[in-house]
């Protein structure tokens, strides 16, 4: 027996127990033993329990595995053997029974959980569909139309949801094995056998058309969804055998598909960009108590985010009523948690109560572990409040900027402590948005650093370490290929041509819808602050600025590249906006011509890829995956893809680099190939190989 399957005969029920920390995810070793495990039960027992060891059911397929040399026994056949076993097996099932994992639980004949279990098939979060029974056993077992939802949106489903729907059989309270080995006993003293999902009736057809079209739609590019909508409905008109023989090719598809590659490495990736070679052993500051700068909209995200955190959190403003309205801010926040269930009425009495206030006095942070300074983008005034600071709050406090684009070293130079500060750059809305750059400058001590990233974890962001440069990673990226984006539109592309493309990219908003959301004056204050020493070779869009000038500044007004009307949904382009750009192409003498929405799309990725190879060459990146993680995490790319160096080793980085170079014809000067993706073409490697720690 592999002792990944622990094997214990506890009078006439044979336990197999997982012991594959830290999530017994059913690799091969696992696999195996439980072949074993119930040949054995078969010989000797009269019922078979499965059950996980430590703090989870099978949590689903080994990933790692996948892409190496496949290991007999497959899952899909240790399920089927489950099924067929001449013995009662029964699942006991506590933390989370996901993908595979449930697929086994479907394979047994009954099942019981814990109130605290969850279960799910996530695998379309991978690009795939669950490939080992899940899409036949599933709507044998329950209705179809749940089944379906359950499969394509891959979420999971906690036990009181999954009893009612006839997931599982019974729910019970106390140590799992000693629950699944009372209800395995109480299976035999009832005279039950084996009762195999696979020989329920086949379930009855939906308008699988219909979902099927809609799964593609909801799926934005997804193919995952859409193909596992097809496999439930191969188990409406197949036996056991041969729908799973139907689900195992269409899951063998999926594994081969670049989608599911973009999302394997968005799993893996989500977890790997914060654990730095450089932080190994470093420990963090100890921060409990926190202070935050202003009560604006980020200062009072940021606050919500720490508190949900259970934080203990002091906003401070300028005056008692500057900070009354950002406490009253706070408040309709986390009112908003509550009315969508996340937070209870009870909790928010409570933070209200003890955990939160606000101030009007400096004083009130002398005691804060770190703060967080929230205030007008402008480095004067970051200079005067990070002064104060240093004045008033105690030694060892970490000082962090939540500072977009501004740099930090000179801000940490306005303190007689400069290893204390770093920056937190969060993204709006702060207590929805997942991405924090931890931006580090200069001086930033290593423990300091390790705090800005153990603060990321108790707020469950997703923390990367960026270098100071203007605009920090994402914003940096985001600038050029915003600009290539303008350059388009000069040369003929409309602004809602290119929204359309790259929301068939994949993207839920286009470019110029995303800058209506943040607002056009952003832009407009950013190409200001950049005129006096931009190059005279880069190509400018001025018709945007003619909107600003008009107080069209996007959604918050009503009116920018869209016109918004009061309760309808999206934006209606504005033909004035069509009006100034032929207006400045004349002017430019240009003569537009017309983009396809691939060439809308190449372009943009390439300019993404390019300024992307540029800050990882740098050194603002530390890694290929940390660009990849900003722009998952922080600027709303398609998961599907992995992120812009994910997606683009799956292109080929050769067809990329003639892609940028012929652009460069145009335009030498926008179009500057990345030193580092000539390299990696030169010697044949990819993004991804530098992720593993190849040098080129
Ligand atoms: N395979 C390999 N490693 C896994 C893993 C898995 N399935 N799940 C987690 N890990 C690693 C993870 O990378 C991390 O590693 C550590 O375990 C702790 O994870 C045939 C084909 C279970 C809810 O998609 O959702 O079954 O960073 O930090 O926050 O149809 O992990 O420590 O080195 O996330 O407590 C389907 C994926 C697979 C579940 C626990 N199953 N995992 O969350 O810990 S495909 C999934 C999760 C499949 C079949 C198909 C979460 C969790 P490291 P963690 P956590």
């Amino acid at each position: 027996m592999s002792d990944a399957i622990e094997y214990e005969l506890k009078g006439d029920i044979a336990i197999l127990r997982a012991n594959n920390p830290p999530v017994n995810a059913l690799g091969h070793a696992v696999r195996s033993g439980l072949i074993a495990g119930l040949e054995r039960a078969e010989s000797e027992a009269k019922a078979a329990l499965i059950v996980g060891g430590g703090r989870t059911f099978f949590a689903g397929a080994d990933i790692k595995e996948f892409g190496k040399p496949f290991k007999e026994p497959g899952l899909p056949s240790v399920c089927t053997r489950i099924e067929r076993c001449s013995l009662p097996v029964i699942s006991a099932i506590h933390g989370t029974a996901l993908g595979g994992g449930l697929e086994v639980a479907l394979g047994t004949h009954y099942r019981i959980a814990v109130s605290s279990a969850k279960v799910g098939l996530p695998e379309v979060l991978l690009g795939l569909l669950p490939g080992a029974g899940g899409t036949q056993r599933l709507p044998r077992l329950i209705a179809v139309e749940r089944a379906i939802e359950i499969i394509t949106t891959g979420r999971q489903v906690g036990a009181a949801e999954a009893l009612e729907l006839g997931i599982i059989d019974e729910i019970g309270e106390g140590d799992i094995e000693e629950i699944g080995v009372a209800y395995a006993q109480r299976i035999l003293a009832e005279g039950k056998g084996p009762r195999p999902v696979g020989n329920m009736p086949r379930p009855t057809p939906v308008d699988f058309d219909a979902i099927h079209q809609a799964a593609l739609t909801k799926g934005r590019g997804q193919i995952a969804q859409a193909t596992a909508v097809r496999a439930v409905e191969h188990a409406c008109n197949n036996d056991i055998d041969a729908g799973i023989k139907l689900e195992r090719d269409m899951f063998m598809a999926l594994l081969k598909s670049p989608q599911s590659q973009g999302m394997i490495h968005a799993f893996f990736n989500e977890r790997a960009v914060s654990k730095l070679p450089e932080l190994k052993g470093v420990e963090p500051r100890d921060v409990k108590a926190i202070g935050v700068i202003g009560g604006g909209t980020m200062g009072a995200g940021i606050t919500v985010a720490a508190l949900l955190a259970g934080l203990d959190v002091t906003m401070v403003e300028r005056d008692s009523s500057a900070a009354q309205a950002g406490a009253d801010r706070v408040s309709g926040f986390l009112q908003g948690s509550v009315k969508r269930g996340k937070l209870t009425a009870d909790k928010y009495d409570a933070i209200m109560a003890n955990g939160f206030r606000a101030s009007d006095s400096y004083d009130a942070l002398s005691n804060a572990d770190l703060v967080i300074e929230a205030a007008f983008e402008e480095m004067g005034v970051k200079k005067t409040i990070f002064a104060k600071l240093d004045r008033v709050c105690k030694k060892g406090a970490v000082l962090a900027s939540n500072t977009s684009y501004l740099d930090v070293n000179e801000i940490a130079a306005s303190t007689s402590r400069p290893a204390d500060v770093l920056g937190l750059h969060f993204f709006s809305p702060a207590h929805v948005m997942k991405l924090l750059e931890i931006v580090v400058a200069a001086d930033t001590a290593p423990d300091v650093v390790a705090t800005g990233f153990a603060l990321g974890k108790i707020m469950r962001k997703i923390a990367v370490r960026s270098g100071v440069c203007d605009g920090f990673i994402g914003n940096r990226i985001l600038k050029t290929y915003r600009t290539c984006a303008d350059h388009m539109v000069l040369d003929g592309a409309s602004p809602f041509e290119i929204d359309t493309a790259m929301t068939a990219f994949g993207f839920a908003m286009g470019p110029f819808e995303v800058a209506d959301l943040a607002g056009l004056d952003i832009g407009w204050a950013t190409r200001k602050r950049l005129a006096p020493t931009r190059d005279a070779r880069e190509r400018v869009a001025t018709y945007a600025d003619k909107m600003c000038e008009a107080g069209h500044f996007g959604q918050k007004t009503g009116q920018g590249y869209y016109i918004y009307e009061k309760g309808k949904r999206g934006g209606t382009p504005d033909a004035n906006v069509t009006a100034l750009i032929e207006a400045e192409r004349r002017e430019l003498g240009i003569t537009p011509r017309a983009f396809s929405q691939d060439e809308i799309q190449r372009r943009y990725m390439c300019a993404m890829v390019n300024e992307a190879a540029k800050v990882v060459d740098e050194g603002f990146a530390r890694r290929p995956l940390d660009v990849d993680m900003v722009l998952l995490f922080g600027y709303g790319f398609p998961r599907h893809w992995g992120g812009p160096l994910k997606w683009a080793d799956l292109q080929g980085l050769d067809g990329i680099l003639v892609d940028i170079q012929s652009y460069a014809k145009e335009d030498d000067f926008f179009w500057q190939p990345a030193q580092l993706l000539e390299r990696l073409v030169a010697a044949g490697k990819t993004f991804d190989d530098l992720n593993k720690g190849d040098t080129v």
